[in-house]
């Protein structure tokens, strides 16, 4: 195993142990409002600071990209930790068990190594690029659909940002029409991590931040899937808009999008 990898799974693990801890007594737990619908608690924090501890002492001089505290470290170095602690918060605050720790590193702006953990279910997957996708100590791959029929696909609300709801919703109707079913779960990380493990065909949200995808975002390459954003290419490290699964479920899903782009959401 990649070093660098060894480590990013040493930290997602610790920052899981401060989280299942605070489960414990979820009462106790500080929430707080950072924006329109969007919370952060105290154990996002604390997860944040046990991944960045356990990271800095291997490399000291990395750089890091934190969900919670931003930009730290070294951020001239070609080495750039993108940190979700605890993806799916909403999940968490309400004590539905669905939520993970998302960790990637880019070497000069490219992901090679992914860490997508999940502390509720001991489940961890991880990539090196080039090197294939883990699922616990197995290989993963991407479901083999053709089409998008029988095939379960993953999505997520645009919460944050409700103007898109009439855009989203009209692909949604299309989407859901050719598929058995939708899922909605709550962890954009984890949803991309069970595509890359086929448990979930395809996936698309629009307005993903980069600490939600950059894990994830190699997990389902080094499956064999890919990602894009609702008109196939590569805004979506900008925009945030995803579509991802083996290249023919996203091709269907993207010719459902298409009758529905908008300016906003062709980038
Ligand atoms: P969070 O739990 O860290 O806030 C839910 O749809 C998933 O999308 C979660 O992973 C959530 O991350 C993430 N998310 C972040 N920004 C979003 C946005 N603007 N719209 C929808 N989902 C967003
Ligand atoms: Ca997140």
């Amino acid at each position: 195993m990649h070093p660098m990898l060894n480590i990013a799974i040493r930290a997602a693990r610790s920052a899981g142990k401060v989280i299942m801890q605070a489960t414990e007594q979820l009462d106790k737990v500080e929430i707080e409002q950072k924006g329109s619908n969007d919370f952060v608690t105290s154990v996002d924090q604390e997860a944040e600071q046990a991944i960045i501890y356990v990271i800095k002492k291997a490399y000291p001089d990395h750089g890091f990209i934190c969900e919670e505290s931003g930009e730290s470290g070294n951020t001239a170095s070609e080495y750039q930790w993108i940190i979700d602690p605890l993806d799916g918060t909403a999940n968490y605050i309400k004590g539905i068990p669905h939520f993970c720790v998302s960790i990637a590193l880019k070497v000069n702006g490219k992901t090679e190594q992914a860490v997508v953990f999940d502390p509720v279910r001991d489940e961890l997957f991880t990539a090196t690029k080039g090197a294939g996708c883990q699922f616990n100590t197995y290989r993963s791959r991407v479901s083999k659909a053709k089409d998008l029929k029988g095939t379960i696909v993953g999505t997520g609300f645009p919460f944050k940002v409700k103007h898109y709801k009439d855009a989203y919703l009209a692909i949604f109707s299309d989407v859901f029409d050719d598929t058995a079913d939708i899922r909605r779960a709550g962890s954009a990380a984890l949803d991309l991590a069970y595509v890359a493990a086929g448990r979930l065909d395809g996936f698309f949200e629009i307005g993903l931040k980069p600490w939600d995808t950059a894990a994830g975002e190699l997990l389902v390459k080094e499956a064999g899937g890919i990602v894009t954003d609702f008109t196939g290419g590569h805004g979506y490290v900008s925009s945030g808009n995803i579509v991802s699964g083996n290249p023919k479920v996203v091709k269907a899903l993207l010719s459902k999008i298409r009758p529905h782009l908008t300016p906003a959401l062709s980038r």
